[in-house]
């Protein structure tokens, strides 16, 4: 039977393109910092990486990218003075495992050399306690007597996509710990690596060559003994308010960790994991490949959700490597914010705390991009001070190594509308408006002033356009009225509207310092009527399909597959100047189908039965983000077979690791953090059919055939639900923490939830 718990396998990744997807799969993470799934003896050339969350460097005019630390988990062992690698053919057996309960890296390998066979094991995992540190148990055992050299400590040849980023790299041992500092080339912030030892057998010396600073551990191992030592690793960087020197703050962390010991260590960890899964697993019953693809999904957006009190946010690629510039995208709010804001709101929290973070990097955009922007345009690409690391030509030409001029930083200005939803969503779900109070607020009304100062006014039409954009199909650039946008757009001036009227009412003082503050008062007129007279395209009278954008009806027949017999190259880019999806009707991902899902309650089944059936055809899925969009929308009109596939496509995204791994000429290899919060999306939003707004949760289930049930966790306004959904009944059971009593709405029956009382309520399937 499947482990629904863990990933295993026995083959070891030989090749550079799957030891990069290997190390993907099989990363671990804490928030903090992303260890890729590589071996302890590997280095640079296997891409080993430790990614740091939200420390970014940029060398020359490369692509500026997350700063990989200095590699405090190395070791790599000699039997009788034969190095021993992975790699290096000498392996008879071998075995790696991760697991999903406690985000713990196993691996045990059997080297055969010379007639002797010696055995490594190794456990690592990032704290889930102590965001700093890593710990590493090593041991090794030999069937006969040999020599053995132990190569253990911190090894500095990093890898990088465009570094190097750390200079001045300086190694030294102070007591027993050894330590690595070095300052980043561009803002020349500090990053310090400690590391500690737990050892009581062989001789040490100490070897700082080859750009590693190592202990050197010399002995003779008895035929069958085991030697088994501690490895203590901890990271700091200038980001972190410590209040003292990095370097000690390094080493007392480490050293309080090897006082601690592993077990204790350990324990603290599981314990927080624990926590972790108790709020947030979700549980199949009937379906164990959908349960183990969905349960890695949700482990994935645990490993990387910020830490607390770090405003960071999670990367597109999360913390799997340098790729994609280690930079947000629309992707967080959009597609990973919604687990946490239903799940687990003090990450939420973190998330949208970044966007205020960053507020003033997207007004600087806002100033510099076009004529006449005022407000807040984010970055399309986003690291730590909100400019954008989008480039103006942001894909290569596989062909001639050209690079392509692309719109997505300039157009693709549903960016801010995305932010601004989530932000009231999170209030609307939390029903804690001290976010809007410290920033939330001032970013939504920045992103309405954006968009009012973007709309143009069409006299003879009596309303406003978004024109000349870029929507969430990227390969047609540049054009005017994209629904999506258009919506979002619209929305955000009702957000806006409904932010003003609430800080009214409730914090008066607080609405009047910030409409002085940032002088808006002049335009929430306009912001009103900008609600009501923002053009977005309606679904045909006839046939209820929307126009994606002005003119799509028009563009060329096609069919993906014509599109990809014309390709001259494998990874040749679709869209830009041109591409061949330019002139067709062709799309990358959900357009109109991602507004359709987005805004699901303004559209009856029918609408978006006929724009599904219209546009998925027509559709690449070329990112990501699609296929859960698609399966979404299906579930809505009752295609639940589709759904489910497209489901599995989300879920098993990255344990296939089959998606592809260039954009143009660009490397875009790594882990898909959106698709993960898709797949809990299509999953809990979608079969169990939950849909929550400021007054109330309702549940609609719609489960698809094989799964006899589906239990999830609901965090809502402070209070938390446990939700057991089968095919004929709802079982909700409110936790006895509850201050008060709620009524939710199970297939439009009101259900009394009183703290601590489940209710079971039983439905009949409608479609
Ligand atoms: O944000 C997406 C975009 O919509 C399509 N290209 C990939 C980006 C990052 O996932």
């Amino acid at each position: 039977m499947k482990d629904l718990w863990s990933i295993s396998t026995s083959e070891i990744a030989g090749d550079k393109e799957s030891i990069m997807r290997r190390g993907n799969v099989y990363q671990i993470a804490n928030g903090y910092m992303g260890y890729r799934g590589t071996l302890d003896e590997y280095g640079p050339e296997e891409a080993v990486g430790i990614t740091l969350a939200g420390i970014f460097d940029r060398v020359g005019s490369a692509w500026r990218e997350p700063v990989n630390a200095p590699n405090g988990g190395f070791t790599r062992v000699s039997l009788d003075g034969v190095e021993l690698s992975a790699l290096g053919g000498k392996v008879r057996q071998h075995q790696q495992t991760l697991h999903f309960a406690n985000a713990l890296f196993e691996r045990e390998t059997v080297f055969a050399s010379r007639a002797k066979t010696l055995t490594i094991k190794s456990s690592r995992f990032l704290s889930a306690d102590i965001p700093n540190l890593g710990i590493i148990a090593f041991s090794l055992t030999c069937d006969k007597a040999a020599k053995v050299t132990i190569r253990t400590g911190v090894d500095c040849n990093v890898w990088d996509l465009n570094g190097p980023h750390l200079l001045q790299l300086a190694a030294e041992k102070r007591e027993s710990v050894l330590l690595v500092q070095g300052v980043t080339n561009e803002s020349s912030k500090h990053v310090v690596v400690a590391e500690a030892v737990e050892l009581n057998f062989g001789a040490e010396t100490n070897e700082t060559q080859d750009n590693r600073n190592l202990r050197v551990i010399n002995l003779r191992a008895e035929a069958g003994k085991t030697y088994r030592f501690i490895k203590y690793f901890a990271v700091f960087t200038d980001n972190d308010p410590v209040g003292r020197p990095l370097p000690e703050a390094a080493i007392a962390t480490v050293q309080q960790a090897r006082l601690l010991g592993y077990e204790v260590c350990l324990g603290k960890h599981n314990a927080e994991w624990d926590r972790k899964w108790e709020r947030c697993d979700v549980k199949i019953e009937g379906d164990d490949e959908a349960q183990h693809a969905l349960r890695y999904s949700i482990f994935q957006l645990l490993m990387v959700a910020p830490v607390k009190g770090s405003a960071n946010s999670i990367p597109a690629r999360a913390l799997s490597g340098q790729v994609y510039k280690g930079a947000i995208f629309w992707d967080t709010e959009m597609f990973m914010l919604p687990f946490f804001l239903h799940t687990y709101p003090e990450k939420a929290v973190e998330l949208m705390r970044y966007r205020i973070k960053t507020l003033n990097g997207a007004r600087r955009k806002a100033k510099t991009e076009g004529p006449g922007y005022r407000g807040a345009f984010y970055a399309w690409e986003s690291q730590e001070t909100g400019d954008d690391a989008c480039s103006y030509f942001n894909v290569g030409d596989p062909l001639n190594g050209r690079d392509l001029r692309t719109h997505f930083r300039d157009k693709q200005i549903h960016i801010s509308g995305d932010v601004a939803i989530a932000m009231w969503n999170y209030f609307k779900l939390t029903g804690d408006d001290s976010l809007l109070l410290e920033g939330g607020a001032e970013v939504i009304l920045e992103c309405a002033r954006f968009y009012y100062s973007y709309a143009f006014f069409k006299k003879e039409k009596g309303r406003y356009e978004i024109l000349d954009v870029v929507g969430p199909d990227e390969y047609h650039e540049r054009v005017n009225n994209n629904a999506f946008t258009s919506m979002v757009a619209k929305e955000t001036f009702a957000i806006a509207n409904a932010a003003v009227d609430h800080l009214r009412r409730n914090h008066p003082k607080a609405l009047g310092a910030l409409l002085t503050k940032i002088d808006i008062q002049g335009e929430l007129r306009c912001f009103g009527e900008a609600e009501k007279l923002l053009y977005v395209p309606a679904p045909d009278a006839k046939t209820g399909v929307i126009e994606q954008f002005d003119g799509y009806f028009q563009l060329r027949d096609a069919t993906v597959e014509e599109l990809k017999a014309k390709m001259v190259h494998p990874n040749e880019y679709l869209g830009a100047g041109q591409g061949l999806a330019v002139p067709t009707k062709i799309i990358k991902q959900a357009d109109v189908v991602a507004m359709l899902n987005l805004f699901k309650t303004h559209f009856s089944a029918e609408i978006k039965k006929a724009n599904w059936e219209y546009y998925e055809p027509l559709t690449e899925h070329g990112s990501s983000l699609s296929a859960c969009a698609y399966a979404m929308v299906a579930i809505e009109f009752g295609n639940l077979a589709f759904a489910y596939k497209y489901f599995l496509k989300t879920a098993t995204i990255d344990l296939e690791a089959k998606y592809k791994v260039y954009v143009g000429a660009v490397f875009m290899g790594g882990s898909h953090p959106a698709a993960n919060g898709g797949a809990w999306m299509t999953a809990v939003l979608g079969f169990g059919g939950v849909e929550a707004d400021e007054n109330r949760i309702a549940i609609n289930p719609r489960l698809c055939a094989k799964w006899k049930s589906l239990q999830f966790n609901l965090a809502y306004k402070g209070d938390n639900f446990r939700i057991k959904i089968t095919k004929t009944s709802v079982t909700i059971t409110p936790s006895p923490a509850n201050p008060r009593e709620h009524t939710l709405l199970v297939a439009g029956r009101p259900a009394k939830c009183s703290p601590g009382n489940p209710v079971t309520i039983k439905y009949r399937r409608t479609r």
